[in-house]
């Protein structure tokens, strides 16, 4: 069975809550119960944080374990180099790591074109709403 970590980062409990003109309307408890449901065969661990300390916490757990991931960094995308470098730990031993947004960050205000993450992340999947989470888990089981 793959072990895969599914990790949120801050502000992405309100899924569903606000905003769902750009995050859609469906929670967390949803985006989980859909993987699950769709990927029987994967052993997921789910986890959302609104502390950058606690994110590169279960990245060093992660790599410890030799877990894959699906990273929504939210806000810290743009500029937190200390997940980034979390991030590398894994990608340079071999472990993959997919960066994945909701939205299309880059049809978004300027400051969210950049992201720190995407030079270490295995690969990136934006824009298609929860979608992007899945398209991502279908990648790692498939390779
Ligand atoms: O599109 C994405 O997935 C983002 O990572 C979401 C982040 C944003 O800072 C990134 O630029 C793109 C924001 C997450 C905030 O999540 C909310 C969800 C519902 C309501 C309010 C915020």
């Amino acid at each position: 069975m793959s072990k895969i970590l599914i990790l949120n980062g801050p502000n992405l409990n309100l899924l569903g809550k606000r905003e769902p003109d750009i995050y859609g309307s469906a929670t967390l408890a949803d985006l989980e119960r859909s993987l699950s449901a769709k990927f029987p065969t994967a052993e997921f661990e789910f986890f959302q944080t609104n502390s950058e300390e606690a994110l590169i916490g279960k990245l060093h757990e992660a790599f410890q374990s030799r877990t894959e991931v699906v990273l929504n960094p939210a806000a810290f995308t743009h500029y937190s180099y200390a997940l980034r470098d979390a991030c590398a730990v894994l990608t340079t031993s071999g472990l993959r790591l997919v960066e994945v947004h909701i939205s299309n960050p880059h049809t978004r205000e300027e400051f969210r074109h950049n992201s720190v993450i995407s030079g270490v992340a295995t690969g990136v999947i934006a824009g298609f709403g929860l979608s992007s989470y899945e398209l991502a888990v279908s990648w790692l089981l498939a390779n």
